[in-house]
């Protein structure tokens, strides 16, 4: 069975591991977001895709989710003391050597998805890992300028909102930068096409699922594919499961529930829907939006009850299939 999966970073990553675990046979292509991507100390950072690599390759920090077990700190330290920053964002010492082999590959004429070849060669990830395009897209968000005077906005990127201001400020709108001269990464549409299903991990419906869709061609390529399209919620009894996804769907005036994401794909990209136990209300609203929806319990909590999830997904695929 060949599965395609969209994946942004954590959520995305665990979901992955679980499916990993259900269905150990199958071939998996995960299309991982880069609208994340940044540049910190003339390196290039790919936070979901080395999110996807470490987890599915044994070396993630668990408890994070993000970064590398075991990690120190020392070069980011010396940084500071030059004080060269940004101090907010944890690169690591371990993680700073993918980020200079990964700078190294592109700046030798490698594209990106080359890069993650290489690098996926040492992790072994057991999945394909294919990032959505080999060119910059960059997700920005606005925000509002005190020092701007009356009304003004400023557009920051999308790491200075999660991880600097917690998404603690009223994002106006999400700008993938350069979406939209982008061009599929090679091997992503030939994945969609050719698969037997699509599954939408409960990863951000708006800056990660979202910002993939959004690279043209993957949209419709997903939407024509003769492959059932399944997605699991992030969102259970209206809050996100882990992340801030609320923030960045109100921007997009999306209501944080089950339904609501459910929507906002729409019965034209998905064909199923899984909703949390707790959202089993849900059910008959999603389902009136032409979406096959089924509720199961959809908490990450460990290996085993995230495969379920995955079985759950594909058992709903296989209806949909009819
Ligand atoms: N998330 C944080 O909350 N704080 C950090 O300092 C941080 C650093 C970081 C470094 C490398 C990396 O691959 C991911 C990192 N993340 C960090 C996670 C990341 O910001 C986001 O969770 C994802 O981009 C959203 O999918």
């Amino acid at each position: 069975m060949r599965i395609v999966v969209l994946a942004g970073g954590i959520g995305g990553a665990r979901f992955l591991r679980g499916l990993k675990s259900a269905v150990p046979e199958a071939e998996i292509t995960v299309i991982g977001n880069t609208g994340d991507d940044i540049h910190l100390f003339g390196l290039k950072v790919c936070p979901d895709l080395d999110t996807v690599m470490y987890t599915l390759g044994g070396g993630i920090h668990e408890e994070q989710g993000w970064g590398r077990a075991g990690e120190t700190f020392a070069v980011k330290e010396e940084l500071a003391a030059y004080g060269v920053g940004p101090e907010w964002f944890g690169l690591g010492d371990r993680d700073f050597a993918t980020h200079i082999v990964r700078t190294q590959m592109l700046g030798a004429g490698y594209p990106l998805s080359a890069v993650t070849e290489a690098l996926c060669a040492r992790w072994r990830p057991g999945v394909r890992l294919l990032p959505m395009s080999d060119d910059r897209v960059e997700t920005h968000v606005m925000i509002d300028d005190p020092e701007g005077g009356e009304g003004a906005r400023k557009a920051v990127h999308f790491q200075e909102y999660w991880v600097r201001l917690h998404a603690s400020v009223a994002a106006h709108a999400i700008v993938p930068v350069g979406a939209e001269t982008a061009k599929p990464a090679p091997g992503v549409l030939e994945a969609v096409s050719g698969a037997d299903v699509i599954l939408f991990p409960p990863s951000n419906p708006v800056v990660s699922v979202g910002t993939i869709l959004g690279v043209p061609g993957i949209r419709e390529a997903v939407a024509a594919s003769s492959a059932p399209v399944v997605g699991l919620s992030p969102i259970v009894g209206g809050a996100p499961v882990r992340g801030m996804a609320d923030k960045v769907l109100e921007a997009v005036g999306v209501e944080a529930t089950a339904a609501a994401v459910a929507r906002h794909y729409g019965s034209g990209l998905i064909d199923g829907w899984l909703v949390d136990s707790v959202d089993t209300d849900a059910v008959a609203e999603v389902e009136a939006a032409g979406i096959r929806c089924r509720a199961v319990p959809l908490m990450m909590t460990d290996l085993d009850a995230t495969a379920a999830m995955a079985r759950e997904a594909l058992a709903l695929a296989e209806e949909v299939r009819g």
